[in-house]
């Protein structure tokens, strides 16, 4: 009886999935969306949006891509994902903004009748003349191997297109022996673009995803949360003057969805685990412009990825004078640096509580480094 019921909910839910032609919007560029996930309270589930479930309860925080659960008729929650306090980060690199909140997403549903996700139905991404993109996600997965494909953020087929069994997009994990982070999508040639991670992806661990496409090529990065930060995993080139398939007549409509894959226009590889701040922008970013980007030279103290006299400048004003503590509470005069949760300012690049020569050496070594090089070792 239930799963009779439920299987007559996912042939639905596979029929709002795939008729995003029934919307057709016209085409507009790429619309920047950042879906943060911070709108719930903690162990609840995604809102339905009322009496226009289409509004979405998942909100884009730049512009109005908000993204729905799939409610059932009668309503249920068990599609929707819900919120959680395990994030990878409590605070934003790149926006300096608090981070709270996660969704986790149950997965598939046994016998492959459906599971959880999102989508951004009816809304003006689902269209996009894309030249340029980044995509960013960040995920942690329950389970990991051989039949666990996960698909983080995917944009959908057509149901009327035979011309690939692909979707446009997918960003996910593969379900094979050896797990990797895969991006695959078909570029405006309509031909599949596909790399691979070369880290592996384990279960239980943050990573954050970026992928950039341009209308020469699409780069995939990841920041495995080792220190490292992103890490450059491959290149490959795209055609047809674009990353993203957009149809003959620039047409293809369809919808982009959080939690869920597809494949031959079928929905699958249902995400189980946590995703947070998910990003897509219209422009190629640059790898210090991801959101978990951090620069990794000592004395970079405004955090623009290059040490320089804009530094030196706010160095002095911290100067403490040799091995005289100072109280992160109530810092020289002019100094503008914030105490980090231990009270140790930035300017204390060693750490001993006092900005003294020794700090000044070490700014005066990474002096005009350059912060995008993951070899520099000005600091050690
Ligand atoms: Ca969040
Ligand atoms: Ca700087
Ligand atoms: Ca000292
Ligand atoms: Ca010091």
């Amino acid at each position: 009886m239930r799963s009779q019921h439920v299987r007559a909910l996912m042939s639905m839910t596979a029929f709002l999935a795939i008729s995003a032609g029934v919307y057709a919007v016209p085409p507009t560029p790429l619309q920047d969306a950042y879906w943060r996930m911070e709108e719930g309270e903690p162990g609840t589930r995604v809102k339905e949006s009322s009496p226009n479930l289409a509004t979405g309860t998942v909100l884009d925080s730049i512009n109005e891509n908000h993204m729905r659960r799939f409610t059932p008729d009668p309503p249920a929650d068990f599609h929707a994902p819900i919120y959680s306090t395990d994030v990878p980060g409590s605070i934003i690199p790149a926006t300096a903004e608090p981070n709270t909140l996660s969704l986790y997403f149950e997965g598939g549903f046994p016998g492959g009748i459906g599971g959880v996700d999102l989508y951004a139905d009816t809304k003006p991404i689902n269209n996009p003349l894309v030249t340029t993109f980044t995509l960013e996600a960040s995920f942690k997965s329950d389970a990991v191997g051989p039949g666990l494909a996960q698909t983080i953020v995917c944009k959908e087929s057509r149901s009327d297109d035979a011309t690939s069994d692909a979707p446009p997009l997918s960003l996910k994990i593969t379900g094979t022996e050896d797990p990797r982070l895969m991006i695959q999508l078909r570029d405006k040639g309509n031909n599949l673009v596909t790399i691979e991670s070369l880290a592996p992806i384990e279960a239980y661990k943050w990573y954050h995803a970026a992928v950039v496409g341009t209308v020469q090529q699409v780069s995939l990065y990841l920041d495995s949360n080792d220190g490292a930060g992103y890490v450059l995993q491959g290149t490959a080139p795209v055609s047809g003057g674009g990353p993203l398939y957009q149809g003959a007549n620039n047409d293809y409509d369809s919808t982009w969805s959080i939690g869920k894959g597809m494949w031959e226009r079928n929905l699958r590889d249902w995400f189980k685990g946590f995703i947070d701040e998910v990003r897509l922008s219209n422009v190629a970013l640059a790898p210090n412009q991801f959101l978990w980007a951090r620069s990794r030279l000592p004395g970079d103290l405004n955090k623009d990825w290059k040490v320089d006299i804009d530094d030196l400048v706010i160095f002095e004003a911290c100067a403490t004078g040799p091995a005289v503590r100072y109280d992160p509470q109530a810092l020289p005069d002019g100094c503008t640096l914030e105490a980090d949760p231990d009270g140790i300012i930035p300017a204390d690049i060693d750490g001993d509580r006092d900005v003294d020569m020794a700090d000044f050496s070490v700014l005066q070594r990474c002096y005009g480094a350059d912060g995008d090089d993951p070899t520099q070792n000005c600091g050690d």
